[in-house]
């Protein structure tokens, strides 16, 4: 009797431990493709593919952006690609296979390491190892990092913030500096970690960093959308927006760059809760969305610069994109953007476009750096990391190091231009 009821735990464990491997997304055979438009006709071809067979967007991330002359990376299950080809074909339309099988660009990108894996700075961690991370690290050094939690996810997740920074008796300025707004782009929260690593071990020896520190107070969120992040670990790596549920519909998530209150759902966003790029309910329905804004609400008289992490493509981008319109400081970020590129680029030699959203990467309203800037936060900036598409949202471990140094020197550029015009 107690052997039968083991084996049935046994056969019980063992049908869970399936269920849940079989419930990972898999991307078997499947393909990237760059497509070139340069046709309207093209255009039309890629929107009308993306509602008849299940395309995921990488660049740009819906199909609602497609437009003419602009490179398009699409992501083709296995089951459609005889389909694809023929369209290709017949169109006439350029276009390059960027990755021959997700599936195993996938594995490459996360089997480096086959005993339990630590936390790295060097390479993808979960969310359960960025969440110790962030409690060793506050407690490592309390004269110059404190961390504190913003609110909870939708799935009742913790926000981090970490603060770092001498303290001192009076209320510092600040930059706000967030990673991981959206859950595939993995290299967005690598950086964080990194940033964080970096602002510790150079305090004291790094003339720049001690500084900043010593006058500044850097904020840094390191997973915005925890939930998004987890959801692209457990169960679906190309996941992008929140995971909350909508009645009425049984597509999850909100774009959460698209939530904030900044020309909301005007333009490049759809309402359509089952778009990459839905804006959602309402402007801030994203509790994520909502607690950071509240956050940088209620510090906006300290808060100068705020800067956000997303890949990729390899840009450097600023207010607007709700609009065409250029930002009253137009020259000044692009001036400053400018000069944070050609830092970045010294370093290896990666190249960096910069420039306003809307005219840079497409227009697209309800961003969090266009909704700071109109708050009043002059230095807002979007990063794109690497790279351009050949690896996309799956850029290898190896490549972390070295995205990160090079970005750590546009930051810098930034808040340091940022110290020496605060008053
Ligand atoms: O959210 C997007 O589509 C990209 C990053 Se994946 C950035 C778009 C430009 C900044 C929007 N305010
Ligand atoms: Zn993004
Ligand atoms: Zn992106």
């Amino acid at each position: 009797m107690a052997s039968f009821t083991a084996n049935m735990k046994l056969l019980l464990f063992f049908g869970l431990v399936a269920f849940a491997l079989a419930d990972v997304a898999r991307f078997d055979g499947n393909k990237v493709f760059r497509l070139k438009p340069s046709l309207d006709a093209h255009v039309t071809l890629i929107k009308d593919l993306a509602k008849s067979i299940q395309v995921d967007f990488w660049s740009p991330d819906s199909e609602d952006l497609v437009t003419i002359d602009i490179n398009v990376d699409i992501h083709v299950p296995a089951r459609y690609l005889d389909m694809v080809y023929t369209i290709l074909e017949q169109s006439g339309i350029e276009y390059e296979i960027f990755i021959e099988d997700v599936q195993s660009a996938i594995n490459r990108q996360a089997n480096s390491g086959a005993s339990p894996r630590a936390h790295s700075y060097t390479k993808y961690n979960t969310w359960s190892e960025i969440e110790s991370w962030i409690s060793s690290i506050a407690s490592s050094n309390p004269s110059l990092i404190s961390k504190q939690v913003i609110g909870q996810t939708y799935e009742g997740r913790s926000m981090h913030l970490l603060k770092l920074g001498k303290s001192s008796g009076s209320a510092k300025p600040a930059v706000f500096i967030d990673c991981g707004i959206h859950a595939r782009e993995w290299i967005s929260p690598a950086f964080c970690q990194w940033y964080v690593k970096e602002a510790l071990e150079k305090y004291g020896s790094d003339s720049e960093m001690t500084n900043l520190l010593n006058t500044m107070d850097v904020y840094v969120l390191p997973v915005f959308n925890v939930d998004g992040y987890v959801y692209s670990h457990t169960t679906d790596r190309m996941w992008r927006k929140t995971r909350s549920r909508l009645s009425g519909t049984s597509c999850r998530g909100t774009d959460p760059n698209r939530n904030f209150d900044a020309g909301w759902c005007t333009i490049g966003a759809s309402s359509n809760p089952c778009s990459e790029t839905f804006c959602g309910k309402t402007p801030e329905s994203e509790i994520e969305a909502k607690n950071v804004a509240d956050f940088i609400r209620s510090n906006k008289s300290t808060i100068k610069a705020y800067i956000t992490v997303h890949s990729y493509s390899q840009l450097l981008l600023f207010p607007y994109s709700y609009s065409y319109g250029l930002a009253a400081d137009h020259s000044e970020l692009m001036s400053v953007a400018k000069g944070a590129s050609s830092a970045l680029t010294s370093l290896y030699g990666t190249r960096y476009t910069y420039g306003p959203g809307a005219s840079t990467i497409y227009p697209a309203a309800g961003g969090s750096d266009d909704w700071a800037y109109d708050l009043g936060v002059k230095y807002s900036y979007t990063f794109e990391l690497r790279d351009t598409g050949y690896y996309g949202f799956l850029l290898p471990e190896s490549q972390i190091k070295p995205t990160c140094e090079e970005t750590m020197l546009a930051v810098n550029y930034i808040t340091s231009y940022v110290l020496k015009n605060l008053y």
